[in-house]
């Protein structure tokens, strides 16, 4: 707890954001974890004066826009600190009031100004059938945009690239079986148009506010992020969900679910993929530590690379 007491009170102060918030980030809510590493004291100090220099822009395209709504849901640090007083966020299509022309004009210009330098927020697939056409994004100059011609253009420009969601990261529930517009994930894209900007993964279908929330701060104070051989951060996808369960005790004993409204019981033959998915859910939980998947229900690995085809059908065993 040493990091946590020696944070002083002037840093919160200055960010307006707490040393408690951050530090829930990146150890996961349930008692009893040991603060992570990762964390700095200097941490919340740095922040501001480094997000002053790296404008985040993050773009739309074949998503449900359940990556914004979860981090929209991000509680500790509110969504509120986060954009005021953590990243300069510059476009998010969601929620800014700006439109048309003048957003579009916006977003080139930031992407001008900060060449090299900004961070660039990918949400959702990037269909790349028809030349584009699936997704057209806005007009500038009097020309449509395309997602194909925004990913291709910022892109290149950002010093580094977060691809929020299954969808930006591997394609997604776009690119499943029937995908007729050639959805693609940034790392995929990226190699098709020889683009050399570092990707950093963050799937799920959404993915948990912290995970997006953590990876960025990390990104931005400290670079790129320790990955997986799927482009994911350690930090928080490095677990097999299965070994870690708070259930795994039940499945030993071969104390299994009949049906979803089984309060106990492991979960494997009503088709929990927990065996087969890396992520913190079991102790991060979800809704603000209240509950996750298994609790409710099942894992259907969303944050897999083949999510959604490879794990279906959901209800039957992995
Ligand atoms: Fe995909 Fe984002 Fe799934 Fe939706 O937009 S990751 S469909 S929950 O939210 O891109
Ligand atoms: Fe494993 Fe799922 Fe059973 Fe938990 S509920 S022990 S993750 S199979
Ligand atoms: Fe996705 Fe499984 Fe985590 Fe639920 S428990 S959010 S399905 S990885």
């Amino acid at each position: 707890m040493k990091d946590e007491q020696s944070l002083p009170d002037e840093q919160e102060e200055k960010t307006g954001v707490s040393r408690r918030s951050f530090l829930k980030v990146f150890t996961g809510t349930a008692a009893g974890i040991g603060i992570s590493q990762v964390f700095n004291p200097a941490l919340v100090r740095a922040l501001t004066k480094a997000l002053e220099k790296h404008p985040v822009l993050w773009i739309q395209g074949q998503g449900c826009t359940g990556c914004s709504v979860s981090i929209l849901n991000s509680v500790e640090p509110s969504i509120a600190d986060v954009i005021l007083k953590v990243i300069n966020l510059e476009f998010l299509p969601t929620v800014m009031t700006s439109e048309g022309q003048t957003a579009m004009e916006n977003l080139y210009r930031v992407a001008d100004a900060y060449n090299g330098k900004f961070s660039l927020i990918v949400e959702g697939a990037i269909p790349t059938a028809a030349d584009g056409k699936y997704c057209v994004v806005g007009e500038y100059h009097e020309k449509e945009i395309t997602m194909v011609d925004l990913v291709k253009d910022l892109g290149s420009k950002a010093g580094s690239v977060i691809a929020v969601g299954s969808c930006a990261s591997y394609g997604g529930i776009p690119a499943a079986k029937g995908n007729v517009t050639g959805a693609t994930g940034v790392m995929e894209f990226f190699k098709q148009y020889a683009i050399k900007t570092p990707v950093v993964n963050i799937p799920g279908c959404p993915p948990h506010p912290d995970w997006m929330v953590g990876s960025l701060v990390y990104l931005l104070e400290k670079g790129i992020p320790e990955l997986d051989s799927d482009g994911r951060p350690i930090l928080f996808f490095g677990e097999n969900i299965h070994e870690h369960c708070p259930r795994l005790e039940q499945y030993d004993n071969n104390n299994l679910s009949e049906k979803m409204s089984d309060a106990q019981g492991c979960r494997m033959e009503l088709g929990c993929k927990g065996p087969n998915t890396y992520a913190d859910c079991y102790k991060r939980k979800w809704n603000n530590g209240m509950n996750w998947c298994v609790d409710n229900a099942l894992c259907i690995g969303c944050v897999e690379p083949g999510f959604p085809d490879s794990f279906s059908p959901f209800y039957e065993p992995a």
